[in-house]
């Protein structure tokens, strides 16, 4: 169960971050609606919503999935991969702190949050062009000292792990067929997402609904025999950035003071 969850408003030179997209100009006016919208689709699902304000250093920074991993232990500051972006962690480590004990990776270690995938007890690590292997160890490392387990991934495609894979609960994964028949996911059930709605992979789960990007019918229609309500948002600001649902917010599963026993 998720109780809490930390966003960053978008600031006026959000679209001076880091894209590979092609799809235009993002609008700023649009991207803040869109940001307000699934703020409030966080707060509809009974989740208490910290919003923090601009970071003008970091145009990126609203996507503040990626400078932290959060179990219900502890909050494990990130190095985040970009240089660019590196230094984005440094405010949210006090807002993080108010919640629980907290980490760091360290250099030459790097890993983006939008890497970092948990299931149940299992975290999938991808290593990419952010996410380094050595970053990768450190984090599974601290993990296991919690009692997870962590499988690490190649992330052959797309910029992180979690642009083309997510949890829909269940023991079910919402993939890219690139990833589909990789042995590490065989203990999963599959919902393999079309290749031409490759972007509806960034679909996220919390409370045991879905929040998804809008237009995407077939993922759509393939979701609903999960059975969970779905919310459809519409990101196209975001995704002209190269994000989505999962990154632009952290989310707070209710704590656990102990450290697990195995
Ligand atoms: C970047 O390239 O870092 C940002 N423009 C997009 C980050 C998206 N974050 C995520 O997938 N977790």
């Amino acid at each position: 169960m998720f109780t809490h969850a930390i966003v960053r408003k978008p600031g006026a030179n959000f679209a001076q971050g880091i894209t590979t997209s092609q799809l235009g100009q993002p609008d700023l006016n649009l991207m803040q609606r869109q940001h307000q919208a699934y703020t409030e689709v966080l707060k509809s699902l009974g989740l208490e919503v910290v919003v923090l304000e601009v970071e003008p250093k970091y145009p990126d920074a609203y996507f503040v999935e990626d400078v932290a991993v959060i179990t219900p232990q502890i909050a494990i500051i990130t190095n985040p991969g970009a240089a660019a972006r590196n230094g984005e962690q440094e405010s949210i480590e006090p807002v993080l702190r108010i919640f629980r004990p907290i980490t760091h990776i360290q250099a030459p270690g790097t890993v983006d949050g939008g890497d970092v995938l948990m299931t149940d007890q299992h975290f999938f690590v991808g290593i990419s062009e952010r996410t380094n292997l050595e970053g990768a160890k450190q984090l599974g490392n601290i993990l296991t000292e919690f009692g997870y387990t962590w499988t690490p991934i190649e992330v052959a495609a797309g910029l992180h792990l979690k642009s083309s894979i997510n949890y829909v609960g269940g023991g079910t994964l919402l993939i890219s067929d690139t990833f589909a028949n990789l042995k590490a996911f065989g203990d999963y059930q599959k919902i393999v997402v079309p290749q031409d709605e490759a972007y509806a992979a960034n679909t996220l789960w919390v409370n045991d609904q879905l929040l998804m990007p809008g237009g995407f019918p077939k993922t759509r229609q393939l979701l609903a025999d999960t059975g969970l309500p779905i919310h459809e948002l519409d990101v196209s600001e975001a995704q002209k950035m190269d994000g989505g649902l999962t990154c632009m917010s952290l989310r707070l599963q209710e704590k656990e003071s102990s450290v697990r026993q195995e």
